[in-house]
């Protein structure tokens, strides 16, 4: 069967700043810098972010390749801890200015259209040091970061996203202590969720007000959705996977997009005293805020239903208390990263947003597949043959086009990732790039993948799919 996407359709693929560039030349330490150098086994094969893809060296040749793929699109982030120099001051690197100048002039000479997201997990440290998200020092500063981005760069850059997966912060650093500083506490949690929506609404509001003139100009915030799903129709397991849904995903979809806290969950909130604060000012701020268009993450639902046993009360409180994680039977998962792959939930999000937030134009920001030991795909070129990560996009793209056909109005879909990255903890373990990185010599190969990708964009957006793949 043959799929086909619009010709104006956006192709292309998503990194970040601090899993990419590296920390060269830069003046302040990220979380993830500052944890490193605390806590080096904390990393797979004990590598750090130092020189990530070696990007910052390499973002010419880079570029290059993607042009070469006929990528017409891109997402990296800048790393606040790079543009600025001081970070309480907010006075601006002029060295980092130019290079990122540099970067993106690049991108834009070659047809690139780049979405500039300004925080991907990468929170200085200084901030972290004062309560990080959850003191409104925070708020003030980024706001004021975000504004000098836009002036410094807003002649090159009309797509922007304000935040990466504003939710995966609360969770790692004040849940499940997946990212320093590992705090488990669900009331900080919830104020650093409510300060980030908060910081956001601010830059949004400031972006709009510096561009009113401009309608090239457009703002997102990217987030990743894992729609829940109850275990089965019984009212209690519905009403766990709702509870679940609220807590990790209308949280934000709702205020971002309809400028509103669901009001279910203000009241669940509200009943273990869980509510942060806050005032109307702020309230009437984000309110007032309005993204143009929305990025979502993808790649894996939730499985849910109500808790077996009662929640013991003299335990820390924690999202949990409501609902517990189901094993799926028929779950399968990419094993290298443990995650579920279940490409017809993308179809789920795309009809949500379509018939429950305005129908907003709204992109794939990142889908992909993380694979341990990839060399064992190489052939006699040197070039792995990642059949599995193709036959993995092809799955989730019919989905997509099916969402497509049917009214939702996505307008691209990027890969995670270009080039394989440094992740959180995971460091290189698992490679996700569609051009693969040989971490002796940072020497750059793309992969059958990449390959594959530009020639579906060749033909004219037109995909063959095999039938099994996705019955
Ligand atoms: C997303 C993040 C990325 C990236 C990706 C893969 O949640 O936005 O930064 O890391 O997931 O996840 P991981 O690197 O943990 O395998």
């Amino acid at each position: 069967m043959k799929i086909k996407f619009s010709n104006d359709f956006w192709w292309g693929t998503a990194i970040s700043g601090p899993q990419s560039e590296g920390s060269f030349e830069k003046k302040n330490d990220s979380i993830m810098d500052y944890w490193f150098k605390q806590n080096k086994e904390d990393f797979y094969n004990f590598v750090g972010p130092s020189v990530a893809s070696d990007m910052f060296n390499q973002y010419e040749n880079d570029i290059k390749i993607m042009a070469s793929l006929k990528l017409n699109s891109y997402r990296t982030s800048i790393q606040w801890t790079r543009l600025v120099k001081n970070i309480m001051t907010g006075e601006i690197d002029e060295k980092a200015v130019e290079f990122y100048r540099d970067y993106f002039t690049k991108l834009k000479e070659k047809g690139i259209v780049t979405i500039v997201n300004l925080f991907h997990f990468d929170m200085p440290i200084e901030l972290e040091n004062i309560g990080g998200w959850t003191n409104k020092k925070t708020v003030k500063l980024y706001a004021q970061y975000a504004e000098n981005c836009f002036k410094l760069f807003g002649d090159i850059i009309s797509h922007w996203a304000t935040f990466n997966e504003p939710v995966v912060p609360i969770e790692g650093c004040y849940l499940y202590k997946w990212y320093y500083p590992k705090i488990v506490d669900f009331k900080k949690g919830i104020q650093a969720g409510y300060n980030t929506i908060l910081a956001h609404a601010k830059a949004v509001n400031i972006f709009h007000k510096i561009f009113e003139n401009d309608k090239s100009k457009k703002i997102c915030s990217i987030l990743n959705l894992t729609p829940a799903y109850p275990k089965d129709n019984k009212p209690e397991n519905i009403e766990a996977a709702e509870i679940r849904d609220l807590i990790f995903n209308k949280s934000f979809l709702d205020t971002m997009i309809k400028g509103e806290f669901p009001s279910k969950l203000v009241k669940l909130f509200a009943s273990e005293d869980l509510l942060p604060e806050y005032d109307s000012e702020e309230l009437a701020e984000i309110k007032k805020s309005y993204i143009d268009f929305l990025g979502v993450n993808y790649y894996q639902p939730s499985r849910i239903q109500s808790r077996l046993t009662k929640w013991n009360d003299k335990k820390e409180i924690m999202p949990e208390k409501w609902f517990e994680n189901y094993e799926w039977p028929e779950k399968r998962i990419n094993p290298h990263r443990g995650w579920e792959i279940h490409p017809k939930t993308l179809y789920k999000i795309a009809i949500d947003i379509r018939d429950n937030y305005n129908n907003i134009p709204w992109i794939v920001s990142e889908n992909g597949m993380g694979v341990e030991n990839e060399d064992k795909f190489l052939n006699k070129e040197n070039q792995i043959q990642d059949d599995y990560r193709i036959d993995f996009i092809k799955e989730h793209l019919y989905w997509l086009n099916k969402a497509i056909d049917e009214g939702s109005n996505c307008f691209g879909y990027h890969l995670w990732t270009f080039i394989d990255c440094w992740s959180w903890g995971n460091a290189y373990k698992n490679r996700y790039g569609i051009v693969s990185l040989d971490l002796l010599n940072n020497k750059r190969k793309i992969k059958k993948s990449g390959y594959w990708l530009k020639e579906v964009i060749e033909n004219s957006n037109e995909i063959e799919i095999d039938e099994d793949l996705v019955k």
